[in-house]
């Protein structure tokens, strides 16, 4: 791994903590001073030129990853793919874009306006991956957003950085089951994403996943300052397809419920 790799994962991390102090507990828990392997980091952007998945992904491509996966999210309009890079150090690399042409007129103009204050030419740097938003939103805004998509407000909320990172459940020295991490991490006193229940997917989907709700922080909209759903982190437990040899995608089906971790209004096992 180039220093290059290894600086900007360093950085992407060191911007997502600040925003998920949380996610440093979560290594203190289940790693007690240990290195945590990463499963994968995800991203989220619009279908929007400069800042379609494509383009995001050419700064990955560049680091060495290659195209792996595609995924459809009908309901929550969205598109996805995943990128693997040679080296197994590399984390995975998920890449989501909302299809903002199938909101209203109302969303499709706030996004619009979102996106063009976007400088074309920060996109190019991979920095641009951890820059946050590039635009000024008003709280009223972000409500309308967040009635039609909840990936909307987010994306306008926070812009442009890791939406989470993912523990790397097989690599974990303590831990065999995903049901044992959860459980843990229930005990820390961490609230876990319970929509379609606390683990997603299965042995014979080859990855089982949960997350935790993501963390609350202060967000300046331009007319206020209010605490919003920020980042979550997500665990993964992967199996094999063959001898030796684990699933690498993603569940279409999993990754739909994972995506209400920023949700506030998703149901959780504490509310119901
Ligand atoms: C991505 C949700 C999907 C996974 O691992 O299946 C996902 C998001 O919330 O942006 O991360
Ligand atoms: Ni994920």
């Amino acid at each position: 791994m180039s220093q290059q790799v290894e600086q900007f994962f360093e950085n992407l991390w060191n911007d997502y903590i600040k925003l998920t102090p949380s996610a440093a507990k979560v290594h203190q828990v289940l790693g007690q001073g240990r290195e945590i392997i990463n499963d994968h980091v995800a991203f989220r952007t619009f279908n929007m030129a400069p800042v379609r998945l494509e383009t995001l992904a050419q700064h990955f491509i560049a680091m060495g990853y290659k195209p792996c996966g595609d995924y459809e999210f009908a309901a929550k309009r969205l598109v996805a793919k995943h990128f693997e890079h040679a080296d197994p150090r590399l984390p995975k690399i998920f890449i989501s874009e909302l299809l903002v042409e199938e909101f209203s007129p109302a969303v499709q103009n706030i996004v619009s306006q979102l996106v063009a204050q976007i400088d074309p030419e920060a996109v190019q740097q991979p920095e641009f991956l951890y820059s946050g938003k590039h635009w000024q939103i008003s709280s009223s805004d972000y409500e309308l957003l967040l009635e039609e998509s909840e990936y909307a407000a987010w994306m306008a909320a926070f812009g442009f950085r890791a939406n989470h990172f993912t523990v790397n459940v097989n690599e974990l020295p303590d831990y065999e089951s995903l049901e044992q991490v959860n459980q843990t991490l229930k005990t820390a006193g961490f609230r876990l994403n319970s929509s379609g229940g606390e683990i997603k997917g299965s042995p014979d989907v080859y990855l089982e996943q949960s997350s935790t709700m993501a963390d609350h922080t202060p967000v300046r909209f331009s007319d206020m300052e209010k605490v919003i759903p920020s980042c979550f982190y997500e665990f993964a437990k992967r199996y094999e397809v063959a001898p030796n040899k684990l699933y690498t995608g993603f569940v279409a089906a999993s990754a739909d419920k994972i995506f209400e971790s920023t949700d506030a209004r998703a149901a959780t096992e504490q509310d119901s």
